[in-house]
């Protein structure tokens, strides 16, 4: 028995489809074998999960049955096969069933064949999109930059202790610039609360507007910023409001600036939208009682109490304030945050004294998960449509003239990365897309709607949620090429199946990456860096190997369809390993010059061939052990991106593809031509060497 999802004799078209199209499903049998062939077709239900589980779930979906017809016989086998018309976007399993006992599925390997087995066979994916699905051409055509706030650029040191001035409490002592980061600060901070991730080098926004014609020259047309909105740690992922910009990254002004300037660069701005979770440290929640608001811990713990509460950290008079708002039943604003988390009543004993059992994100007692959104274990699964109707949530993120996610793309946002996209429920993610794409950003541009997402992300990406994913797929499929871990066949073989699952549309505006803030810096993997050193050191791996294959992971992204995404610093040699390692500061004065000026000039590559590489079709030509070679064409306009992670090497391409005589030229060694002779391409190929040829 015989399906290869790659092949058209299997399987057309080879890619995802739009709703109300159709595919053609085959299998092949020998001759005889099969007398009934039937074709089990599951349309997935969404299911948000937790933690690290999470799988397409078919089983919770619908299913189809149809019986294939037998069209004929090639070769002593017998093919059977049935054009089915499907009509609702989603994503979609299909197996075979044969002479009604035997089971034709995926063999769980990426892409292309399957196994047979007696029962229970795992259906091969198939995605279907939405016929309207379209994704922002600028994301397309970007080439972002991923830049950590607290340790990019520290342009305005007189907002390095804006927090605690305004509030009069100690000031916090900064580390050096030069200092690694640890997670931990010399000194207590703010309030005297212990949390860890309160170590801060004084980044902000001013430094990001300044470095700006730095970024410009290196070829930058988007940035990705992780959280700027106030939070307690220095990475910012436990939001304490949503509305404002932290004082430690500056003001709304200087946000205001950041985005005037780069309109003038023609530059866009992706934001981290954190909406899984708050800081227990936030007005909503408000654990330790800060906040002139009430928040909805303070709210079902101590709000009959607050004289008397232990970690009240306000004044008398302010204490008593509050007691009058609930006094007054005026206690949540115009939201009901006593209804967005679980908290029981059940008291428990901690360091910080008696507490109230809350959910927590991951075991991270910073982070408070919204109810309804199932981050735990010990939140059951919930997949009930239209779970949110019961709490105003909604109103406050998405439906509100003044919702938090449309009212920054007011202020100039251009994009969202959302971040632990899966353990959201779809329907938020629905009502968001609905919502924003009535809507154009400033700049008269598609807002772009992007997931955090480290598995296969076509469930998000069918038309009605996001217009792309983080690729960490990618990343791994590029970083174990690199890594010899695997050979070239292996990492085309995921690459494919990208190319397979997602519809075109996603998949051209990818983020493509080799690392970010939350895994070891690429280079430091690449020179065999070990992720369970907490610092890393050059002791610890080879530095030059690890730039050799940075440089050649670097170029496949710049070739690649999607959005090649730079982790700040990667450019200039920044090493690191785990977090908080891995969000070392940028060192201003003392880049790696060799390494920026290789970045530069393969950007700039893809930069002056726009059209070809933010648009163009992409194909294999050669994955074969050491070597990796893909093609793109655009319209007459032809690129060859060919890398070796071996020894220097001669390889012949079949170039059929293209016309005879083709003169293509290495973007980034003048020197280098070669011409298609008889349908093929010769290519010396040096060790650990990359090229970029151009037929323009
Ligand atoms: C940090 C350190 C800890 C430290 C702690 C101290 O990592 O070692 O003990 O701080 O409080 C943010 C910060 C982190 C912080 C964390 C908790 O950036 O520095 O931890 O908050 O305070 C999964 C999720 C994915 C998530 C990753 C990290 O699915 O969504 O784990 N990424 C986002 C952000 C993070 C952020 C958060 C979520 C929380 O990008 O920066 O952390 O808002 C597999 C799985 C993935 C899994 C991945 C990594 O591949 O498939 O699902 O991602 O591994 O574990
Ligand atoms: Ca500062």
């Amino acid at each position: 028995l015989y399906h290869n999802t790659w092949e058209l004799s299997s399987r057309q078209p080879f890619e995802a489809i739009k709703a109300g199209d159709s595919v053609t499903l085959a299998i092949r049998g020998q001759k005889g074998d099969i007398k009934k062939a039937q074709l089990m077709l599951f349309k997935s239900r969404i299911v948000a999960r937790g933690g690290d589980e999470y799988n397409i779930d078919y089983s919770a979906g619908t299913r189809t049955v149809y019986d294939l017809d037998f069209v004929g016989s090639q070769n002593n086998q017998d093919i059977w096969s049935k054009k089915i018309q499907i009509n609702d976007n989603g994503v979609y399993g299909y197996k075979f069933i044969l002479n009604g006992i035997k089971e034709y599925g995926d063999d769980a390997k990426p892409g292309q064949t399957g196994m047979v087995t007696l029962r229970d066979a795992k259906p091969f994916q198939l995605t279907v999109y939405r016929a309207d699905y379209k994704t922002p051409n600028w994301a397309k055509e970007a080439v972002t930059y991923q830049i950590f706030p607290d340790r990019f650029f520290n342009g305005d040191p007189s907002n390095d202790n804006a927090k605690t001035t305004a509030r009069g409490l100690q000031p916090i002592q900064h580390k050096n610039w030069n200092e690694l980061p640890t997670n931990h600060s010399r000194t207590p901070q703010l309030d005297g609360d212990s949390y860890e991730c309160n170590d801060f080098f004084g980044g902000d926004l001013v430094g990001i507007t300044k470095k700006l014609d730095y970024l410009q020259d290196l070829g930058i047309t988007a940035i990705y910023v992780n959280p700027i909105m106030e939070a307690a740690s220095n990475h910012r992922y436990d939001t304490v409001n949503y509305e404002k910009i932290d004082p430690f990254l500056g003001t709304q002004k200087d946000f205001d600036n950041l985005i005037k300037e780069m309109d003038k660069r023609g530059m866009h701005l992706i934001m981290d939208g954190v909406f899984n979770h708050v800081g227990d440290d936030s007005i909503y929640f408000d654990r330790y009682g800060k906040y002139k608001t009430v928040g909805a811990y303070e709210y079902w713990s101590r709000v009959y109490d607050f004289m008397n509460t232990k970690h009240m950290k306000q004044s008398q008079a302010e204490a008593a304030a509050k007691k009058s708002l609930v006094a007054e039943g005026q206690v949540f604003s115009s939201y009901n945050w006593q209804n967005w988390f679980d908290i029981s009543n059940e008291k428990t004993i901690d360091e910080m004294g008696t507490t109230y059992k809350y959910h927590s994100w991951q075991g991270y007692s910073n982070l408070v998960p919204f109810k309804d959104f199932p981050p735990t274990a010990d939140s059951p699964v919930k997949d009930e449509p239209n779970q949110l109707n019961n709490i105003d949530l909604d109103k406050y993120f998405i439906d509100d003239d003044n919702a938090v996610i449309t009212t920054w793309f007011k202020k100039g946002l251009a994009g969202w990365r959302f971040d632990v996209a899966k353990e959201v429920p779809a329907e938020f993610w629905e009502a968001v897309r609905a919502k924003v794409k009535t809507i154009k950003t400033i700049q008269g541009d598609e807002p772009l709607l992007l997931g955090e997402i480290w598995q296969d992300g076509s469930q998000f990406l069918t038309g009605d949620q996001f217009d792309s994913v983080m690729n960490y797929k990618l990343s791994f499929a590029v970083g174990d090429l690199f890594l010899n871990k695997g050979d070239a066949a292996a990492a085309d073989a995921e690459l494919k199946t990208l190319q397979q699952n997602y519809p075109k549309e996603a998949l051209y505006d990818l983020m493509n990456i080799v690392d970010s803030h939350d895994v070891v810096r690429a280079i430091f993997k690449f020179g065999g860096g070990q992720d369970s050193v907490t610092q890393a050191s050059l002791k610890d791996f080879n530095y030059e190997e690890g730039k050799a294959k940075l440089k050649l992971a670097a170029t496949f992204l710049m070739g690649y369809p999607g959005m090649p995404t730079i982790y700040y610093g990667d450019e200039v040699g920044v090493y690191g390993s785990s977090d908080p390692d891995c969000r070392r500061t940028y060192p201003w004065g003392h880049e790696d010059q060799e390494l920026l000026s290789y970045y530069k000039k393969i950007i700039k590559v893809r930069n002056d061939h726009k059209q070809l590489f933010a648009h163009g079709d992409v194909f294999t030509l050669k994955a074969d052990g050491d070597v990796y070679v893909y093609g793109r064409s655009n319209q007459g306009e032809d690129a060859i991106i060919a890398m070796n992670r071996g020894n220097s090497k001669e390889i012949v391409l079949d170039a059929s593809n293209f016309a005879e005589g083709t003169l293509f030229k290495d973007a980034l060694d003048d020197n280098y031509i070669v011409s298609v002779q008889n349908g093929r391409l010769t290519l010396e190929l040096g060790t650990l060497k990359a090229r970029m040829l151009l037929n323009k």
